[in-house]
């Protein structure tokens, strides 16, 4: 009898002393969150989830300021203030890290992903980590990827059915070289401009056209000055959630970890958010008067053979393992 309520006891102590959860380290802090987007959009949503998500796991000692519509700067300009300590938190394209660590131009290669699926085992599985472990000799700590999506081009001129009718047209691209060689590919004269400045040069018909997800297309209102929508789909494009490495080497423990279960709750609500988005977009650019073109699969291969000599660019250009890394990576994913 004794020796079992001595056990009983024993067990007791040891159940308390796993219970006792030690004062997690949260220090008050104020963390600036920059976007390119506006408020009202996938991005803007996705942000203000992780802000209240990390505000509820510190106990609302952190404040996480939302700072939208490139009210911080481009990507390029948020990455640098990231790298400088300037800025804490940013999300934006991979697309323009490019010049950090080219390695991430892999992901705008056109036609590589056949779906979203694909795309989130590849950026979540060890692909897409090891590319994001890059980044930390940079100054920059990746955190997680959000979807920006299929990529489909809008213009003002004319309906884009096969890729001849892209001859001449100016179409703004990211700045990144492998839009520049894929749209020159395609005829097209390729102007590389910052997201914070395509609306104002399209409405000043400075360029005709543009490339991005439908859900951009919509959130930003581009339907107000672009008549036509082709579907493409000839990027799959992410966009990547930063903090500033200066900054973070700076957190708790504690710290660390409730930002990334914010960040990997935020990316869950991010993707299926911008999926419900992206199925209702196609009918409010319809009903906003935008005439929109199914672009045949026959006319899609004829593009996509011709993205080859931009692909084959890359590669040479010091990136030929981390396109064969990807292209197993998807052989293997879709086995
Ligand atoms: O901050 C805006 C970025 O998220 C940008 O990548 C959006 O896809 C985009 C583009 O075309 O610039």
């Amino acid at each position: 009898m004794k020796r079992t309520i001595k056990t009983l006891v024993a067990v007791m102590a040891l159940a308390s002393l796993a219970t006792v959860s030690h004062a997690a380290d949260y220090k008050s802090r104020i963390v600036r969150f920059g976007y390119g987007l506006n408020e009202d959009s996938n991005q803007g949503r996705a942000v203000k989830f992780f802000a209240d998500s990390v505000a509820k796991a510190t106990g609302n000692k952190w404040k996480i300021k939302a700072f939208g519509s490139a009210s911080l700067g481009s990507d390029p300009q948020m990455q640098n203030a990231l790298i400088g300590g300037a800025q804490e938190i940013m999300v934006g394209s991979t697309a323009t890290l490019v010049g950090i660590v080219s390695d991430f131009g892999v992901y705008d290669l056109p036609f590589i992903f056949a779906n979203e699926k694909e795309a989130d085992a590849v950026l979540d599985g060890p692909f897409g980590q090891k590319l994001m472990a890059k980044l930390q000799e940079n100054g920059l700590v990746g955190l997680v990827y959000w979807e920006n999506g299929f990529r489909n081009l809008t213009n003002s001129k004319h309906p884009i059915t096969k890729m001849e009718d892209m001859q001449g047209v100016k179409l703004r691209v990211m700045q990144n070289p492998i839009y520049i060689d894929m749209f020159k590919g395609f005829g097209a004269n390729p102007v590389p401009l910052a997201f914070s400045e395509l609306f104002a040069a399209m409405e000043a018909k400075a360029v005709d056209g543009q490339e991005n997800p439908i859900t951009t297309i919509e959130s930003s209102k581009f339907y107000e000055v672009q008549k036509y929508l082709s579907l493409t789909k000839h990027v799959y494009s992410p966009w990547i959630v930063l903090a500033s490495k200066k900054w973070w080497d700076g957190l708790s423990a504690d710290e660390k970890s409730a930002v990334m279960k914010a960040a990997v709750a935020s990316r869950d609500f991010e993707r299926k958010d911008s999926r419900e988005a992206s199925a209702k977009a196609l009918g409010i650019l319809k009903a906003k008067g935008m005439q929109i073109t199914e672009v045949s699969d026959k006319e899609l291969e004829r593009m996509r053979a011709t993205t080859t000599p931009a692909v084959t660019k890359f590669a040479n250009d010091g990136h030929q393992q981390v396109v064969k890394d990807l292209q197993a990576e998807i052989a293997k994913i879709r086995k």
